[in-house]
């Protein structure tokens, strides 16, 4: 059996984890992250038959029943994954009832999953229906995202241009938009449901005056979609309070989305056309 602490899984989660905490995105405990791990992959660092404890998830995943995500753990610090990660990470699968998860590593202090732990496999539930190779759910708290939240119009579409008209980029990295859901109670189901709901359509959702989720095919995919709506939040908030005497116009929006092949995706409701 080869050692955990060197999978490439691992030092994956610790490098984005660390990347986050540098970037401001995820102070004290803010934040979480799950990835889809591949059966076999996992089996060569972990018993898979050793079930470490269980826990009670509380809602219904049965169609994840079997997988194995990595996750971050509750109230802990993305800042400490690195020096800790056997503590502040776990690896669980979904047991055959579809409501418990089976801890087969990580969470040595007796600690479990994130608090966000129904938003995070109900948003894998609904990215899967869509795109099978989906394995990434990330949250956090980036600044000037959550900094726009509290003077921008929140909804889907208004925000979605907003951000388009920022960087060229980000109608090739977001075509299909961006969503938006109104402040709610994190932590629980409703929120998990709303956001699932949202997943449907977007990869990408704002939680009104929190944060923003991202699902990808992989940590770097994810955390690039992030990384792109953060860097287009920041340059909204340094503009917004000046005359704007130029901005990227509907026409020159649907120009990128043609030169880089993702009209098809291009939520094109969203442009004046
Ligand atoms: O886990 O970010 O949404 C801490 C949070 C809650
Ligand atoms: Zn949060």
């Amino acid at each position: 059996m080869k050692d955990i602490l060197t999978a490439p899984f691992v030092e994956e989660m610790k490098e984005t984890t660390a990347n986050m905490y540098r970037l401001g995105w995820d102070e004290r405990n803010g934040g979480n992250i799950s990835y889809m791990l591949d059966e076999e992959e996992v089996a060569q660092y972990l018993d898979l038959s050793n079930v470490i404890r269980t826990i009670d998830t509380g809602f219904d995943a049965t169609p994840l029943i079997g997988k194995i995500f990595i996750v971050t753990g509750s109230g802990k610090y993305f800042k400490n994954v690195t020096k800790a990660p056997q503590i502040n990470l776990g690896i669980v699968r979904i047991a055959k009832d579809g409501t418990t998860a089976e801890l087969l590593w990580g969470f040595e202090d007796g600690g479990t999953v994130t608090s966000e732990f129904p938003a995070h496999m109900m948003s894998h539930m609904a990215r899967l229906e869509v795109n099978p190779a989906n394995r990434v759910v990330l949250h956090a708290h980036p600044t000037y995202t959550l900094a726009m939240n509290f003077v921008h119009q929140l909804d889907d579409r208004a925000v979605t241009r907003s951000l388009w008209q920022m960087c060229t980029e980000c109608m090739v990295v977001f075509p299909d938009g961006i969503g938006v859901l109104p402040w709610m109670l994190c932590g629980g189901n409703d929120i998990g449901i709303a956001t699932a709901e949202k997943m449907k359509e977007y990869r990408l959702v704002i939680w009104g005056l929190h944060g923003l989720y991202g699902a990808g095919k992989d940590l770097d995919e994810t955390f690039g979609l992030l990384e792109t709506v953060e860097k287009a939040a920041q340059l909204y908030m340094l503009t917004a309070h000046l005359p704007r005497l130029y901005t990227i116009t509907d026409p020159q929006l649907l120009q990128i989305a043609k030169a880089y092949h993702v009209e098809d995706i291009c939520r094109k409701d969203f442009l004046d056309i």
